[in-house]
């Protein structure tokens, strides 16, 4: 049954209609307590902890235990269950889903098809381990006997865009003198700068590709191995420079990469939640295996807490269940994730395709109708830069647009007072998007002012916001990885709990399939001497058009 008919949703829509006429101003200057109702701390160990506060959310306490009423209509602490069970939840492409395994710290086995999974996860991490001391120590050299200077991951979607966003967060916790690169567009521009300047005899290749059937992946490999070719001559040197993170041993023997250079997973690891995997090797080369380890961590407590907390103290199902009141119930079509952390530059990347590829779907897995909206768009970029950009629609514009804003408390780059300017900014945008301004307020700060009280009531006007705009506001000590691990895997379930309210598969990706299917199709018309073949009249002369402008045709 789609989730729209069960009757706790005719309710939530009732409870929507009513706060219409409710502002978060009132709702603060009624409750005095509203801070401490409408916010949770999660313990993180030696790294403090974290505070969520949604209190500046359009709920009250009517409104939150709706939506917990509604998460256990939706079956969504069973369908947890089910997932850390390893039951097969990714129904259409039949996998179970189980990246917490390769965050399970703890002695409890995890089982796929009645075997016990944590034994191979650790021979995994093991062998990352080894790999990973090797080449920061020293040890593991190129063919020529020097040490290893530069890493490159080449991976695409979630073989890149996970492990780029951590080895950019954790730079304070990299090694001097290894630095490590990421490419991924098919665009050759992505291979050729990368490459320009490095050496062949001190880069390491780490191509990480869970099908290693990946087009853009495999070409820009394929390249790579020329241009380290081009110095290293004989084909035995490719085993010290290149490795493989992989499920699929086959291709990648056909590769030429040897066994003993393939860091494996497994197909219950989805693409997108991979960085926990051997496709996370890239981090652990950078930040050290100690580390990573410490990130692990950090998405274990997570995980633990979501396994096992209360609902109403826990905190992805509450993010989760924010998510669904802001986007379906008050028609909120985007998300902005905005963290005040130079360090998460690219985390808002990261989670777009983690949500917009697992929720922006729009039919439930057994294939009827959502009956309401996918998941929302996600974007974002660091504040404070994001209010030099697009913050004005946020304020003033007609769409809504929901915030998570992001700040440790503490930096790892004291200087002057740029910190405690970061933490002001962040507080006031979270304040203005809930407080608004009126009409009257902007009169008042006109007051003084020389000009004539009908260009005094056309500013105010403009300088009047409507306040009401929802944000969750995430603080933490420090980001170190195991911050940074709970971060995520907060996020990850965050998405799930979406998920699963709406009833559809957050673990496949069909929609990226008919894009590839007409490029290869397309593919051969773009060579010379070729016709194009059957399109629509837009791509048809397109084709023409690439193929005149290249000197293929007469
Ligand atoms: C993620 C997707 C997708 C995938 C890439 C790369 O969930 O499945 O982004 O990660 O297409 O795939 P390979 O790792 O197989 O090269």
């Amino acid at each position: 049954m789609r989730v729209t008919e069960l009757p706790i949703w005719a309710r939530l829509e009732n409870a929507k209609s009513a706060a219409e006429a409710v502002s978060m101003r009132s709702l603060f200057e009624r409750d005095s307590a509203r801070f401490e109702r409408f916010s949770r701390r999660l313990a993180l160990g030696p790294s403090g902890s974290l505070l969520l506060d949604f209190s500046k959310q359009r709920i009250d306490e009517g409104t939150l235990s709706l939506l917990l009423e509604l998460a256990q209509d939706a079956c969504v602490l069973e369908h947890r269950d089910r997932m850390f069970a390893g039951e097969r939840i990714n129904t259409t492409e039949d996998r179970a889903v189980l990246h917490t395994a390769l965050r399970n710290r703890s002695e409890r086995p995890v089982h796929v098809d009645g075997e016990d999974v944590m034994p191979l996860v650790r021979q995994a991490l093991a062998h990352m381990r080894e790999a990973s001391e090797a080449i920061r120590s020293g040890a593991h050299t190129g063919f020529s006997g020097k040490r290893i200077t530069d890493v490159v991951n080449i991976g695409i979607g979630g073989s890149d865009l996970g492990p780029v966003m951590v080895v950019e967060a954790l730079a304070p916790f990299t090694q001097e003198g290894l630095r490590t690169h990421f490419v991924s567009n098919v665009d050759g521009t992505h291979l050729h700068e990368t490459l320009r300047g490095l050496d062949p005899e001190t880069t390491l290749f780490l191509v990480a590709s869970k099908t290693f059937t990946t087009q853009e992946t495999l070409e820009n490999a394929r390249s790579a191995r020329e241009w380290f070719l081009g110095r290293a001559k004989e084909e035995r040197h490719v085993a010290k420079h290149f490795f493989a993170l992989s499920t699929n041993e086959q291709e990648v023997t056909a590769f030429g990469i040897a066994k003993e250079n393939m860091f494996v997973f497994w197909d219950w690891v989805g693409g997108r939640y991979s960085l926990w995997s051997s496709i996370g090797l890239s981090i652990a080369i950078a930040i050290g295996m100690d580390a990573f380890e410490q990130l692990l961590e950090g998405a274990h407590l997570v995980d633990e807490h979501f396994r096992t907390a209360a609902p109403a103290e826990n905190l992805p199902l509450l993010l989760g269940l924010i998510g669904i009141w802001n986007a379906n119930f008050w028609d909120i079509g985007a998300h902005a994730v905005l963290p005040y952390d130079q360090y998460l530059h690219r985390f808002a990347a990261y989670l777009q395709q983690a949500d917009m590829e697992s929720n922006g779907k729009g039919l439930r897995a057994d294939g009827d109708s959502l009956g309401t909206d996918s998941g929302p768009v996600l974007f974002g970029e660091p504040g404070t830069n994001g209010q030099h950009a697009f913050y004005q629609l946020i304020h003033q514009g007609t769409r809504l647009v929901s915030c998570d804003f992001l700040v440790a408390a503490n930096t790892h780059n004291p200087l002057g007072r740029h910190h405690t300017l970061l933490l002001s900014n962040v507080l006031a945008q979270a304040e203005a998007l809930m407080r608004g301004k009126t009409e009257a307020e902007a009169l008042v700060e006109l007051a003084n002012t020389s000009m004539p009280d009908e260009r005094k009531a056309l500013l105010a006007k403009q300088k009047s916001f409507t306040g009401n705009r929802p944000s969750n506001f995430f603080l933490y000590d420090k980001l170190d990885p195991r911050t940074l691990g709970a971060l995520i895997a907060l996020y990850e379930h965050r998405i799930f709990v979406m998920g699963s309210v709406l009833g559809l598969n957050s673990f496949d990706q069909w929609g990226v399939e008919l894009g590839k299917q007409l490029a290869n199709k397309i593919l051969p018309e773009l060579e010379a001497g070729a016709k194009a073949g059957a399109h629509d009249g837009s791509t048809t002369a397109l084709i023409e058009e690439v193929r005149v402008r290249r000197g293929l045709t007469q």
